[in-house]
């Protein structure tokens, strides 16, 4: 079925290294593959699904190597509704580093809604962030939501996008 009501343009932000292609290809295409640097332009990719019995075009963007070009920026900020802002787990610097994604965000799209991403929690032995951490940080930055994922076991990818899907359409629909 090729008819739907909406789309979400719905970004994802962070730092190099994180997982964002990673979570973006395990919830289209059911996969993980590591190894090799898969490259994304500006085209974004797809998935449709139904909530609330509303179909749904959920469009994601992966910033990949665009984020030097002030223009391109513009063009990837404009109209988004959503962004899982992303950290790794396992790497600090990538969770102290959101901050200045968030606020870039809120800048470029001031009513943009913001889910925090903790991804890579199959790896709880090199944990460096902790949950609780994660939880805080998710409410004291004004972000909706707070999950941990792994693209690599496929835990709660789904579940971070529909999330955001969900949040996006309780707001577009309270709008009209
Ligand atoms: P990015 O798009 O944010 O830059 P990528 O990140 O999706 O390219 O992922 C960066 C590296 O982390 C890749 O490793 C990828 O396989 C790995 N990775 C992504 N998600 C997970 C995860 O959930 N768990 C684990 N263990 N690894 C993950 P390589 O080795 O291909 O560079
Ligand atoms: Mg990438």
């Amino acid at each position: 079925m090729s008819t739907y009501k909406y789309t979400f343009k719905i970004l994802l932000l962070g730092d190099g290294a994180v997982g964002k292609t990673s979570l973006v290809q395990r919830f289209i295409h059911n996969k993980f593959q590591s190894g090799y640097l898969m490259t994304i332009g500006m085209e974004p990719y797809s998935r449709f699904e139904t909530i609330k019995d509303i179909r749904i075009c959920l469009q994601l963007w992966d910033i990949a190597g665009q984020d030097r070009f002030a223009s391109m920026r513009q063009i990837f900020f404009k109209g988004s509704l959503g962004a899982l802002v992303t950290y790794d787990i396992t790497r600090r610097q990538s969770f102290e580093n959101l901050k200045t994604w968030i606020k870039e965000a809120q800048n470029e799209s001031p009513r943009i809604m913001l889910m925090l991403v903790g991804n890579k929690n199959d790896l709880e032995d090199l944990r460096d962030v902790s949950t609780e951490e994660g939880k805080k940080f998710a409410e004291d930055s004004g972000c909706i939501g707070f999950i941990e994922t792994s693209a690599k076991s496929g835990t709660n990818v789904a579940e971070a996008f529909v999330t955001m899907g969900e949040e996006i359409l309780k707001s577009v629909e309270s709008q009209d």
